[in-house]
């Protein structure tokens, strides 16, 4: 936790060389994200911020703080928002509780595959741009996450398997899930998940194989169970405040490199999946493919949350989904 240099910005003291600029000079964007170095949104980042570094010549460098080092992951959206950095990445659906709009892609069995989950995102992305232009930031660009998966230690062919674990969640969508399986939820952000098991406050997980991998789950699970139940979406929003006070050639380098990243993003996650499983495999874990009964219990669940999901969206949220269904 880099405490000195958060209390620097709290009192305003690095506001100049975060946010302000004055034309023609150089301007530096800390930019916090959640999740580790070698997960490949950062690695996406890490490059996205080579591209508009070298795009303007120096103009503007983006240096990424990962892994929740600057901001914590819950707290990233409103540091970006208030200003007190001008740029930042987070799970969307860590917005569940803001507005059910921002969570849609964390809904159990709606879109489960990257041709449902790119559909999916054409039909959120203008509310979610909606939504937070309306809080001064705008939407850079979103890259999903591998299909979501089982981890545990035991096998698990039916839903009541999962009955009393203490289970890893990561955002509301996942906590009610997870209790309507009848286990027990705990929220745990990545970087500590394998602390999480090894002191057995939790020790099931559904994540996707890249964070499986790179959080070594062969250390404390056996068990992959494919369920592939859905494609999440993590977010890169910028202030617009801050946007704007760029000189307007970085602003289009900005949203060049944006574009870019959003294109290599969703090409990065495609190969994750096989690569991730593969290194799974090879280290010792079983790779199952889920029962019919198991799946059949799941998508139920998924059938119960999606009927909720509808009543809290809104006018919002049949948006979506009708243009979702076209
Ligand atoms: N990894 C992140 C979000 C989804 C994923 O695959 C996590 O486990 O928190």
């Amino acid at each position: 936790m880099n405490m000195a240099f958060k209390s620097l910005i709290a009192a305003g003291v690095l506001i100049g060389t975060t946010i302000g600029a004055s034309a023609g000079s150089n301007t530096t964007w800390d930019m916090p994200t959640p999740y580790p170095d070698k997960t490949f949104h950062t690695q996406n980042i890490i490059q996205f911020a080579k591209d508009v570094a070298s795009s303007t010549k120096g103009e503007l460098t983006i240096k990424v703080h990962s892994a929740g080092s600057l901001f914590k992951h819950k707290e990233i959206k409103n540091a970006t928002r208030s200003g007190q950095v001008p740029i930042g990445e987070f799970y969307m659906g860590l917005l569940a509780n803001e507005n059910p709009a921002f969570a849609i892609d964390t809904q159990p069995f709606l879109a489960t595959n990257y041709d449902d989950a790119a559909k999916l995102w054409s039909a959120q992305r203008p509310i979610v741009e909606k939504l937070l232009d309306k809080q001064g930031l705008m939407v850079l660009y979103s890259v999903p996450w591998p299909g979501q998966s089982l981890y545990t230690k035991k096998p698990v062919s039916k839903v009541s398997d999962l009955a009393g674990l203490k289970f890893r969640t990561y955002n509301a969508t996942l906590e009610r899930f997870v209790k309507h399986a009848g286990a027990a939820p705990t929220q745990v952000e990545v970087p500590d998940i394998a602390q999480a098991f090894s002191t057995g406050r939790v020790e099931a997980m559904i994540t996707s194989p890249s964070t499986g991998a790179n959080s070594k789950a062969w250390d404390f699970v056996n068990i992959y169970t494919d369920i592939q139940a859905w494609v999440p979406k993590n977010v890169v929003v910028v202030n617009k405040s801050a946007f704007r006070k760029l000189d307007k050639p970085v602003q289009a380098a900005v949203l060049e490199a944006a574009k870019a990243a959003e294109k290599r993003g969703w090409q990065m996650s495609m190969k994750e999946t096989d690569a991730k499983v593969a290194i799974m495999k090879k280290n010792g874990m079983k790779i199952v493919k889920p029962s019919d009964e198991l799946m059949k219990g799941l998508r139920e669940i998924g059938t119960k949350m999606m009927a909720d999901w509808k009543k809290s969206a809104g006018a919002d949220g049949e948006m979506i989904l009708s243009t979702y269904n076209k």
